[in-house]
């Protein structure tokens, strides 16, 4: 990572594997000094760490980071979206995590937060993630206040009733009913496809992008998140890892229905095919500057978690 003493940012690294590593570390020591601040209270303080920095891949932060890229050399002012956005994640992940959503007690390798600590706390602490991360943005001196006021719109809309929420609750309620291709895509679109159309769209916005640009990443975030749940389903199936297999059961338990139930594992194999070419197509405006994006969705093929 290329840092300086004007603290300016960059990806440096030349495959995606080392810049994804990269993100990762600038993104996870920004939390780590943000969540290091004043102590209002050992457990809760204890259990925000556990929930943001035990693990993930920390995708959407990475492709915030990855599109500013695309229009600047320094993505300084990059950084606390993608945190924000980051923490917002884990809020969701926590608390869908409880015994009144999912009921997991595995995530991301390790206990869940309320089987670490308990209930009451890891409601908390999602809730805690979601305050904190708007805190975060609309603290971001580094932005002009319409850009920050702009971000956090979007955000509020990608994680509210219109998307991340509003698909939780179509999953929930799809429990008790059968749903077609069409209300699943719907659904998934919501639920993990809005806060990845968010990450490919905040650091356009941040580097004042153009219409064409913006709608060429949010086109390429439309079929990247679709890829990304179909690879996921798959890996439900095919994934060798416990918790995996645990999860498939639950969803089965559940009645859930998947891309793979619905269309049988090697139409869904072609379909994960289809939109990680779409999504790289979508690209094309952007040259062998988006060779970065162009793989990560191309490793969702192959993918392991
Ligand atoms: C926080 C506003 C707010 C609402 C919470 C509980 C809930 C509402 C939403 C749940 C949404 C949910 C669990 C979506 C699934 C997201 C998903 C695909 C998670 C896995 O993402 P990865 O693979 O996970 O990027 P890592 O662990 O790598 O970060």
């Amino acid at each position: 990572m290329a840092s300086d003493s004007k603290n300016t940012l960059h990806l440096s690294a030349s495959t995606l594997n080392e810049q994804l590593a990269q993100s990762q570390k600038i993104i996870e020591s920004r939390i780590a000094q943000i969540l290091s601040g004043q102590v209002q209270n050992n457990q809760l303080e204890d259990a925000l760490r556990y929930g943001a920095l035990e693990g993930g891949k920390r995708l959407r932060p990475f492709l915030i980071l990855a599109t500013t890229q695309l229009f600047t050399d320094d993505i300084s002012p990059a950084l606390d979206t993608a945190v924000a956005l980051e923490l917002i994640h884990c809020s969701s992940l926590i608390h869908d995590d409880l015994p009144a959503m999912d009921d997991d007690d595995l995530r991301r390798g390790q206990p869940t937060c309320h089987i670490k600590f308990d209930e009451a706390t890891a409601i908390l602490v999602g809730d805690a993630f979601l305050s904190l991360a708007f805190e975060i943005m609309s603290g971001d001196e580094k932005l002009p206040t319409a850009t920050r006021l702009k971000l956090i719109h979007a955000l509020t809309v990608a994680s509210g009733r219109y998307g991340m929420i509003g698909g939780q609750m179509d999953d929930i309620e799809g429990e008790k009913k059968s749903l077609t291709l069409d209300e699943i895509i719907s659904l998934q679109q919501k639920k993990t496809g809005a806060l990845f159309e968010y990450a490919c769209q905040a650091g356009a916005i941040i580097a004042g992008a153009t219409a064409p640009e913006l709608a060429a990443l949010k086109n390429y975030a439309e079929h990247f998140g679709l890829a990304f749940q179909i690879t996921d389903d798959i890996l439900d199936v095919t994934g060798t890892e416990a918790e995996v297999g645990k999860r498939l059961n639950k969803d089965e338990q559940a009645g859930k229905e998947t891309f793979v139930s619905l269309i049988g594992l090697e139409a869904a194999q072609q379909a994960a095919s289809d939109s990680i070419n779409a999504a790289k197509q979508q690209l094309a405006i952007f040259g062998d500057r988006a060779n970065m994006l162009k793989g990560l969705v191309e490793k969702l093929n192959n993918r392991k978690s």
